[in-house]
């Protein structure tokens, strides 16, 4: 008798399961059919946040979209984790170069960014995981010259960033005191969050040539430390860095926890043994942090007293109101995995979905760039 009970029970859950996978399945489909296709505007003066459409694709059929860059022509340049880099201008989706990464689990091609100068010196700075001797796992950021479509003259900025499957941190951007900012992630290694003298763990600050910065806390490359995983970097309007991290992925209390972090030079961020409201002494705490949620935060952008990120597991684009101290969530299991977030030229958010990085489920014409009108949200 049990024994049948027990079974029922089993087919009962199964059958739930499976109507409720059909049933998101299509009203996800429902809500992506609305959404208009992206047209290059004519001229880019002419957008106000009133008269562009709260969402438009910029671009599909990507394969797990990492990071954006915007040229000063108004094309980009998205990077995916496999080893692609492909341009998107005028509609059209372009392949210009292919990096030899390392991709396994969370390792690949990582960060992009474009020189402050790009328009007369046309550098371009990437950040990738590759096989080093033997079995090693490293991660480098490099400097080409992009020209005529092509990724060219590869300069090394700073090699030796350990690497793993998972953690490798990678996102890279200039500050507004035109130095090159690089997060690291603790490459599995814990304890070397805590050791200044390696790369692993942290925040890095270099010049453009990649030489450490002057006015770096450590006198090396560290600008900050005790990080997981750091995967989103910005600036607000008063030149403070803001910063993404992933909490710890154990059980409770060693899971979750999830961290938005405002960074300050030489300062100790806490990992491996301040997790979540647990701040040991001499280490400085998350602004917010996700407690018993996960959001696996990616990409970050400020715009206007907000701060907006993308969530991974959390599916949704968070914005956290610094102002009101508030935290939102937009669009909710609307596109699924959210990674980058990154605020464009014309003042609109454009996010990427990571529906095709193993742990989403995609639809056929993901992974997807999408522009987002902050002001409608
Ligand atoms: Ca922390």
């Amino acid at each position: 008798m049990l024994k049948r009970t027990f079974l029922v029970t089993v087919i009962i859950i199964c059958l739930a399961t499976f109507a409720y996978f059909i049933y998101y399945k299509s009203v996800r489909q429902k809500m992506l059919q609305d959404i208009p296709v992206f047209e290059v505007p004519e001229a880019k003066d002419s957008i106000t946040n009133t008269d562009s459409p709260k969402l438009e694709i910029v671009a599909s059929n990507l394969e797990v979209p990492w990071a954006l860059a915007f040229l000063p022509d108004g094309s980009i340049l998205v990077t995916e984790r496999s080893g692609q880099i492909k341009l998107i201008s005028d509609g059209k989706t372009e392949t210009v170069a292919n990096i030899n990464v390392k991709q396994t689990g969370e390792s690949g091609l990582h960060g992009i960014t474009i020189h402050l100068n790009f328009n007369e010196n046309k550098y371009v700075y990437i950040y990738y995981t590759y096989s080093g001797s033997g079995d090693e796992t490293l991660n480098k950021v490099e400097r080409y010259k992009f020209e005529n479509n092509k990724f060219v003259g590869a300069k090394t900025i700073i090699d030796g960033i350990p690497g793993a499957i998972f953690h490798d941190g990678g996102r890279i951007k200039f500050g507004p005191d035109k130095l090159l900012y690089i997060t690291t992630g603790d490459a599995q290694n814990p304890s070397q969050a805590q050791d200044k003298k390696t790369l692993g763990g942290k925040i890095l600050r270099l010049t453009d040539e990649g030489v450490p910065a002057p006015g770096n806390p450590f006198k090396n490359q560290v600008y900050s430390f005790g990080h997981r995983n750091p995967q989103g970097i910005t600036w607000d309007d008063k030149g403070n860095l803001w910063e993404t991290e992933h909490g710890p992925s154990g059980s409770w209390p060693n899971c979750c926890q999830d961290e938005v972090n405002k960074i300050e030079k030489g300062a100790n961020f806490g990992w491996p043994d301040s997790v979540g409201d647990k701040i040991l002494s001499g280490t400085v705490g998350p602004v917010l942090h996700s407690k018993r949620d996960i959001w696996a935060p990616a990409g970050l952008a400020y715009l206007d007293g907000s701060l907006y990120f993308g969530g991974l597991r959390g599916a949704a684009l968070y914005e956290y109101n610094t102002r009101e101290k508030k935290l939102a969530e937009h669009f909710k299991n609307k596109f699924g995995r959210i990674r980058e977030v990154i605020l464009g030229q014309d003042n609109m958010l454009y996010i990427t979905t990571s529906n095709r990085d193993g742990r989403g489920s995609p639809e056929k014409d993901d992974d997807k760039i999408i522009k987002v009108n902050p002001a409608l949200l």
